[in-house]
């Protein structure tokens, strides 16, 4: 267990669940909010029991973002890149490197870094009430954790301007059909359908999934040259994983394969 409430941690089924807990505050980051997530993220790097994250919220909203009593300009004028350089990169970083899978749970309002988080996810899956808000243009600032990279890749650049730049709600089915997320479920099927996705991912080829999810992050950046080099080099590695064998031999024998993560 982490020592702060503010972001619960269970372990089940190698699937470790992190959820944010400030709900009067519909999840709205503190310093100490960011530290416990980082704490979790990096229990799910340094641990190989771990071979998958479910990230989610607790009560009626995911996450508002920022506190913005947190960031009062009254006490002074702050320095949000020092926040950003800070608290938020960190976690977003940890996410996007941790070679196992991430599946958010968007269970209600995702806004400001709290939409952007859910989107750096690797499959995200949102209830069907919930809506992603790129709040950031209503109080002068700039979409932060990723958002302004992730958002065009995601939707393209015209739909990622219109998001960010008038701040409208988009409601989860709508995010689903323009491949912001993976899917909108029914509110009350959410957790148990994000749960059984987890736990299916993480009685997986621990090793193939994580270098799967290396590759096609490094494909924003690379030639196709440079990304068949990649495959060939990862393809390697792959082929000499307990898992591999495992996989080849269940269906030879035509029984489920059994995966270790090694
Ligand atoms: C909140 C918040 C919140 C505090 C709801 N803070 N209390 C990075 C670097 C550093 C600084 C700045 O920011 C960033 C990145 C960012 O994330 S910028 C974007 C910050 N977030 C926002 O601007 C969103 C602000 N919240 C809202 O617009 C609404 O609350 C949404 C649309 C999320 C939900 O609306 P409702 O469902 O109508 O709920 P509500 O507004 O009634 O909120 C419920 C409570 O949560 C309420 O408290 P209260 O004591 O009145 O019940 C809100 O004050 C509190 N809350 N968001 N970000």
């Amino acid at each position: 267990m982490s020592a702060s409430t503010t972001v619960l941690q269970t372990f089940a089924d190698s699937v470790l669940s992190l959820t944010l807990n400030r709900p009067e505050k519909l999840n709205a980051f503190n310093e100490e909010m960011h530290l416990a997530l980082r704490a979790g993220l990096e229990r799910a790097h340094r641990d190989d029991a771990v071979r998958a994250v479910l990230l989610t919220g607790a009560g009626r909203g995911f996450c508002a973002g920022q506190d913005l009593g947190n960031r009062d300009p009254r006490n002074g004028t702050p320095d949000l890149g020092h926040t950003l350089d800070t608290f938020y990169n960190p976690n977003v970083r940890l996410i996007r490197s941790l070679e196992k899978p991430v599946v958010c749970a968007v269970n209600g309002v995702a806004a400001g870094a709290g939409a952007n988080i859910a989107i750096a996810c690797d499959i995200t899956l949102a209830a069907r009430s919930a809506r992603f808000i790129q709040a950031f243009a209503k109080i002068g600032l700039v979409p932060d954790c990723g958002g302004t990279w992730s958002l065009p890749r995601l939707v393209g650049e015209a739909r990622a301007k219109a998001l960010a730049l008038t701040g409208e709600p988009l409601a989860a089915q709508t995010a689903a059909d323009w491949g912001l997320i993976w899917r909108a479920v029914d509110d009350d099927a959410l957790m148990e359908e994000a749960m059984a996705l987890a736990t299916r991912l993480a009685a997986g080829p621990t090793r193939g999934l994580g270098m799967t999810k290396r590759a096609i992050q490094a494909a924003a950046t690379n030639s196709l040259d440079q990304q068949l080099d990649l495959e060939r080099d990862l393809q390697r590695d792959a082929g000499r994983s307990a898992d591999y064998a495992e996989g080849v031999i269940a269906f030879l024998e035509k029984r489920k394969p059994k995966f270790s993560g090694r």
